[in-house]
């Protein structure tokens, strides 16, 4: 209730900030782009965490006007990030049940790239099981014509769900997020590691790249190395940063 008053307006008075947690190669360590990860800052409330108030944004449809800002300010950093580093990044965006029912999302991504200049196969969209479980043909729509602008779409939290397996076989995934929850144990239980293992098998014979979110130490970044894991993300080696502190982010492996 406290949330939902606050969350109105909020974007007019300039309380978010997209935070970004870089993506490594697991192979040399360079940096392969970033996740968008949204930071609400309100005067009355504190900070907020994405899972507060997310699911009321949802909600109230709010998720809407501030997913567009998300977008937005991640192509305009980018743009500022490929030019300060003559690097060519990816930025991956996080997109909700909710967008998808805004007849303009796609007519907005198009025009939110030729605004910035940046060519649509360095943008990622992160889609969770929640997205592709509401089964309405307006989503698979939307989710074909940004495969077929060339965008890059990746299934996020990938095991938590019920039919992850399907939802692969029936839409078009570049990419593959091993959902943190897998990670935390994969020194500890063979389990988990047998279960990491046969996932970037599978994903790699589907044409799919691997990315293992929630890295935290550097026993798991070895071992997924071991796996064959393409990517990884986590506090091991960043957590969520402002834009600024990101464009001087290094890592360095060792
Ligand atoms: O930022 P944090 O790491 O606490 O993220 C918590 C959750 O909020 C994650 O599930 C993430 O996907 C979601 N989230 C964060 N930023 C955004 C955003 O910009 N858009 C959407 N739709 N979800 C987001
Ligand atoms: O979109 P997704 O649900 O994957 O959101 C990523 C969430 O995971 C964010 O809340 C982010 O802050 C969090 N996160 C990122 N790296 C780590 C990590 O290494 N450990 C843990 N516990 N959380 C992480
Ligand atoms: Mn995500
Ligand atoms: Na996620």
């Amino acid at each position: 209730f406290e949330i939902e008053g606050q969350l109105h307006g909020a974007l007019e008075r300039n309380e978010f900030e997209v935070y970004y947690q870089p993506q490594l190669n697991v192979k040399d360590g360079s940096i392969m782009g970033a996740e968008a990860l949204l930071r609400w800052r309100n005067p009355m409330l504190g900070n907020v965490t994405p899972d507060e108030f997310i699911p009321i944004a949802e909600q109230t449809g709010l998720i809407v006007p501030i997913g567009k800002y998300v977008i937005e300010q991640s192509l305009s950093f980018l743009s500022e990030w490929q030019t300060a580093s003559q690097q060519d990044y990816m930025i991956a965006v996080n997109l909700s049940p909710r967008q998808f029912r805004d007849n303009d999302l796609i007519e907005f991504i198009k025009k939110a790239l030729s605004d910035t200049n940046i060519n649509p196969d360095h943008l990622e969209f992160e889609i969770t099981e929640g997205v592709l479980m509401i089964g309405k043909s307006y989503i698979d729509e939307a989710l074909l014509e940004l495969h077929k602008l060339g965008i890059k779409l990746s299934m996020d939290d990938f095991g938590t769900g019920y039919s992850s397996l399907s939802y692969l076989r029936q839409y078009a995934f570049d990419v593959l997020k091993i959902d943190r929850s897998f990670i935390n144990g994969i020194t500890l239980k063979k389990e988990d590691c047998d279960l990491v293992k046969a996932t970037i098998a599978m994903a790699h014979s589907l044409g799919l790249v691997v990315v293992a979110e929630g890295v935290e130490m550097r026993e798991q970044l070895t071992l997924l190395e071991d796996l064959g894991c393409d990517y990884v993300q986590g506090y091991y080696f960043s957590k969520p940063i402002p834009a600024r502190e990101l464009l001087e982010f290094k890592h360095t492996k060792n």
